[in-house]
C-alpha cells in the first residue's frame, strides 16, 4: 500500500484495528474478490447481503457503461426517464400482489424512513392524523437514520444519539435459544410472541398507532428466523386494529429466501415492504418501498397540480440505478436466482448444521440461503471470538460476516455445492482456532 490511510474515516469499521492491518479488495468476478496482492476470496456474504448475482455480470455491467454514456442523470421531481417506469413495472410483477406502487430511494435507510413517512402521513390524509407511534422490535435493523435506528433495536446503533423519535415503542424479540436452539429452518416456537403487539395496543390504545416494523428474518442482528405462524399473527393483529404492516425487506428481497421476497415465501403480505441491496445486485446504491394501492390512492385527492407525497432524493430513479436493476432483473430471470436458494437450501442447511459439534457453538440457524453460526462470546469480550473467526477465515480465503458473536453467511445465489464446502470447511477450522 502506498496510499495513505489516514483521512478516510471508515463506517462501522474498527478503524484503528483496520488501519494497523488493512483488508483491501480491488477486483472480484463471480464468487470471488481478489486483493491488491492477487490473492482470492471466497465472497460468503454477497458482499453485504448485496450481490445476490455474484460479482461483475457482464450484463449489469454493460447497461451501466452503455447508461453513463447515454443519460447520465434526470431530475425526478416533476420530470422523468423511461427506464424508471419500466423498472416499476418489472418489479411490482414480483411482489405479491397488491404492492403494486414503487417509491425509489438509494439505500435501505432511506426506504425506511421513506416507508415511516409513507406511513404517517397515509393516516393524516385519512383523518387519523393521531395515529404517530410507530412499533418497531428489539433486535431490528432498519438502517442508521433517526427513524430507522428509533424504531430499530440494536443498542449500540442508538444509544450514542440521543432520544430519537418520541412516540415509538418495540416489540419483543423473537430469539428464544433455550426452546429454538439448532433449529433447521423456522422455528416451532414463538408464535405468541406476536401478541406482544396486543400488549403494547393495551398500553398506548390502536388509534394513537400507525404501523409495525419488522424484519422478516432479522440479518445484522445475528440471523433470527421467524417462529412459524409469528409473521401471520402479526398481520392479522395489525388488520383488527387498523394498523400498517411494515416489511423491512432490504436482506430477505430478491431471492435470498428461495422466493422473489419473503412476503412471497411466506404467504404474509405487508401493507409496505422496503428494498434495496439485491435490487441492483450491489452494483449502483438503489433502494424502493412497495406500497399497496390503497395506501397510494389515499394521497391521490385534492387539485391536481399540487404535489401529493412532499417527499423524494435528488438521486430517486438515478438512471444508473435503473439501468443496473434492469439488468439484475434480467440476470436474476435467465438463471433462475430468485428461486434458487429454494434448489440450494437443504445443502446448504446440512453443510451449516454440520458446524454444530465444534466448540463453543451454541446455535445454528439457517433459512434459505442465510445461515447464522452463534459463538459463546470469550467471557468479559463480547464479539471478540466471532471477530477473530472472521479474521481467520479472511486470512483462509473466504469472506464471512462476523455481528456481536454470531457468524452470518449469505452467499450470492449461484453458489455451488463445492463453495458450500469450501465456507464450511474454512470456518470449520476457525471456530477451531477460536476455541
Ligand atoms: N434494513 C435492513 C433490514 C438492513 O439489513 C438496512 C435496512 C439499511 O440499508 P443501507 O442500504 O442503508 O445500509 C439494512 C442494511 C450486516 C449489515 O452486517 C447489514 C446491513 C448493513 C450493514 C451491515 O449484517 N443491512
Amino acid at each position: 500500500m502506498t496510499t495513505p490511510l489516514d483521512a478516510y474515516w471508515m463506517p462501522f469499521t474498527a478503524n484503528r484495528q483496520f488501519k494497523s492491518a488493512p483488508r483491501l479488495v480491488s477486483k472480484a468476478e463471480g464468487m470471488h474478490f481478489t486483493t491488491p496482492e492477487g490473492r482470492q476470496v471466497l465472497d460468503g456474504v454477497a458482499g453485504l447481503w448485496c450481490v445476490n448475482a455474484g460479482h461483475a455480470r457482464p450484463r449489469i455491467v454493460q447497461a451501466i457503461q452503455a447508461q453513463a454514456a447515454e443519460l447520465d442523470f434526470a431530475p425526478p421531481f416533476q420530470m422523468a426517464h423511461p427506464k424508471v417506469f419500466e423498472l416499476a413495472e418489472r418489479l411490482v410483477q414480483l411482489t405479491p400482489s397488491g404492492l403494486d406502487k414503487v417509491f425509489f430511494t438509494n439505500s435501505g435507510s432511506e426506504s425506511v424512513e421513506t416507508a415511516l413517512k409513507m406511513a404517517l402521513a397515509y393516516h393524516r390524509v385519512r383523518g387519523e392524523g393521531q395515529r404517530t407511534r410507530l412499533i418497531g422490535r428489539e433486535r431490528g435493523y432498519h438502517g442508521v437514520n433517526f427513524g430507522g435506528i428509533s424504531v430499530g433495536g440494536m443498542v449500540a446503533n442508538r444509544k450514542m444519539f440521543g432520544p430519537m423519535l418520541g412516540g415509538v415503542d418495540h416489540l419483543r424479540h423473537t430469539h428464544d435459544p433455550v426452546r429454538n436452539a439448532f433449529t433447521r429452518g423456522q422455528p416451532e416456537h414463538g408464535a405468541e410472541l406476536a401478541d406482544d403487539l396486543e400488549r403494547l395496543i393495551a398500553l398506548h390504545d390502536a388509534s394513537t398507532i400507525a404501523a409495525v416494523i419488522v424484519e422478516p428474518l432479522a440479518g445484522s442482528t445475528g440471523v433470527l428466523v421467524p417462529p412459524r405462524g409469528y409473521l401471520q399473527r402479526l398481520r392479522s393483529i395489525c388488520d383488527k386494529h387498523g394498523i400498517l404492516l411494515i416489511f423491512d425487506e432490504v436482506i430477505t428481497g430478491f431471492g435470498r429466501l428461495g422466493s422473489p421476497f419473503a412476503a412471497n415465501h411466506l404467504g404474509v403480505t405487508p401493507d409496505l415492504m422496503t428494498v434495496a441491496k439485491g435490487l441492483t445486485n450491489g452494483c449502483v446504491p438503489m433502494g424502493a418501498v412497495f406500497a399497496q394501492r390503497f395506501i397510494h390512492d389515499a394521497f391521490m385527492t385534492g387539485p391536481e397540480h399540487l404535489i401529493e407525497f412532499f417527499h423524494g432524493y435528488t438521486y430517486s430513479g438515478h438512471p444508473l440505478a435503473c439501468a443496473a436493476a434492469l439488468a439484475t432483473l434480467d440476470t436474476y430471470a435467465e438463471e433462475g436466482l430468485l428461486t434458487r436458494a429454494s434448489d440450494m437450501a437443504a445443502t446448504f442447511e446440512a453443510a451449516v448444521h454440520s458446524l454444530a459439534g465444534l466448540p463453543n457453538v451454541l446455535d445454528v440457524r439457517n433459512m434459505g440461503l442465510v445461515g447464522g453460526i452463534e459463538l459463546a462470546p470469550i467471557p468479559g469480550e463480547p464479539g471478540k471470538r466471532a471477530f477473530a473467526v472472521f479474521l481467520d477465515c479472511w486470512e483462509h480465503g473466504v469472506l464471512v460476516r462476523n455481528t456481536g458473536d454470531t457468524i452470518a453467511l449469505s452467499p450470492p445465489l449461484i453458489i455451488e455445492p463445492h463453495h458450500i464446502d469450501q465456507i464450511i470447511g474454512t470456518l470449520a477450522q476457525a471456530i477451531t482456532r477460536a476455541a
